[in-house]
């Protein structure tokens, strides 16, 4: 994994001054607002053009093994040698597996490393204090490693790095981007003014609860109905047209459901990319990668995003 794999032996305060400097790139890049000739940040939500090459890694869920393949799998140096290309990561980095540390310590050093082409979104599970839910064993892991300082490490570096995570991405006329799934918005004012409300996600706690924890399903008649996981919504394909209507984009890339490494929904619209292995053996660990001019075929309005994932 060339430099990544000395993150494995970092010890505790290493660890710490790591976490520290990758939630202060992030924080910094919020507030200059803009950061690269191919997009920009408004604090929670980030917009691109069409870049180069584009990959995206769902859930990792402390699955190192799957993390380290998949970067190998791609060549992550020499992509990320130029900054036209961009490596996007949909967010739930920890629990479940057994190593959600070095996966947020590898994720760190990479945004350390290449801060204008790596963008970290913010999944569920790195939002516990917004909405929290009984499987979350990263405090768990962090005490048995380090005892109380463990603790300290949760709550006074990790909670902060998880605030710094971005919410939303857009790639202007390709796809939107992010966690869960749409918010089933109802009101068309929406999205007049939809990138304002999206960059301030931590002060719209409705929002970002469905774009953390939606999910798309065929609805039959509804807009949208209630999750059975108590918190978010299942969305139709009515939300879908209406996002991508109003974004004037084609498609949505989100993780949040394992799979075997990715599945699509609303007539391909939607696709879903799962990103990790160990903690569930049944299912696969995959990735997405496509070139600007797949990305900008204007001839078919939906691109089949299936043909450009490769399972690992
Ligand atoms: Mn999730």
């Amino acid at each position: 994994m060339g430099d990544l794999s000395s993150i494995l032996s970092l010890g505790f305060d290493e660890s710490r001054e790591l976490i520290c400097d990758a939630t202060t790139v992030h924080n910094d890049q919020k507030l200059q607002g803009f950061f690269s000739n191919v997009g920009m940040a408004s604090g929670d939500y980030l917009n691109f053009q069409i870049p180069q090459n584009l990959v995206v890694v769902g859930d990792i869920h402390g699955d190192i093994v799957s993390l380290e393949k998949i970067l190998n799998r791609f060549d992550w140096e020499s992509f990320l040698e130029s900054e036209e290309n961009l490596l996007i990561f949909l967010g739930d980095y920890v629990d479940r597996g057994q190593y959600s540390l070095e996966v947020i310590l590898c994720l760190c050093k990479l945004k350390c490393l290449f801060p204008k082409n790596v963008f970290l979104l913010r999944g569920n599970h790195e939002a516990f204090h917004y909405f929290p839910f009984s499987s979350f064993n990263l405090p768990t892991e962090l005490r048995s490693k380090y005892g109380n300082k463990g603790n300290d490490l949760y709550f006074e570096n990790i909670i902060p790095l998880f605030d710094s995570l971005y919410g939303f991405c857009e790639i202007e006329s390709f796809a939107l981007l992010l966690h869960g799934g749409l918010p089933a918005i109802d009101n068309y004012n929406f999205f007049d003014n939809y990138r304002f409300h999206l960059s301030n996600l931590s002060t719209r706690k409705d929002l970002l609860e469905e774009i953390l924890w939606n999910d798309p399903r065929e609805l039959a008649e509804n807009n949208w109905e209630y999750s059975n996981r108590g918190v978010g919504k299942y969305f139709g394909m009515n939300i879908t047209n209406l996002w991508l209507e109003q974004t004037h984009c084609k498609n949505v890339i989100r993780g949040h459901e394992p799979c075997k490494g990715y599945k699509t929904n609303h007539e391909g619209k939607i696709t879903t990319i799962f990103s990790s292995k160990q903690p569930y053996p049944k299912f696969d660990s995959a990735y997405l990668k496509i070139s600007r001019d797949e990305m900008l075929r204007e001839s078919e309005k939906i691109i089949k995003l299936d043909n450009f994932i490769e399972i690992i």
